[in-house]
């Protein structure tokens, strides 16, 4: 097994629900180390460029305006299998079809207000950590 890093985003809906903390548990029960961490309120530019390969299609505004709408919480997640793992963590894109117990099962109201970022791919994943992180300030351990 590889041990990998994911970038994870706590999305504006959870940030405003104040569970942060709950969900940073779900990573750390899972085996997932938080190697860098930081909060921020993206400016539309910058959700248009992180969700740039969604533009064109019919929810890309609806998406961008939500991610602008408050400030979200970043996160490097480390560990074996750090992408697959996540996103077993995150559930399904959309609440209503995610597993019990999954992060969007339990705290997503709808498919656009749904908790959590996770990559999907490693590439994707170098690419998106250094768009939050790109001195790298991490701290495997
Ligand atoms: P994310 O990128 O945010 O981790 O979510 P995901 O991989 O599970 O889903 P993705 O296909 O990458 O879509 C990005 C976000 O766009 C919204 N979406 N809405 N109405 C729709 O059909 C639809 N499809 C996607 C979701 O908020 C999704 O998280
Ligand atoms: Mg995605």
């Amino acid at each position: 097994m590889a041990v990998e890093r994911t970038l994870s985003i706590i999305k504006p809906d959870a940030v405003a629900k104040n569970i942060i903390g709950q969900i940073y548990s779900r990573f750390e029960q899972a085996g997932l180390k938080i190697i860098a961490a930081r909060m921020a309120h993206l400016s539309k530019r910058e959700a248009e460029t992180f969700y740039a390969v969604h533009r064109g299609r019919p929810f890309f505004n609806d998406l961008v305006e939500f991610m602008i709408s408050g400030p979200v919480m970043v996160q490097v997640l480390e560990g074996e299998n750090a992408i697959s793992k996540n996103r077993e963590l995150m559930g399904a894109t959309d609440p209503k079809k995610a597993e019990k117990g999954t992060i969007r099962a339990d705290f997503a109201e709808s498919i656009d207000a749904n908790a959590v970022h996770g990559s999907d791919a490693a590439e994707t994943a170098a690419v998106e950590i250094v768009c939050f992180f790109p001195t790298l300030d991490v701290y495997s351990r």
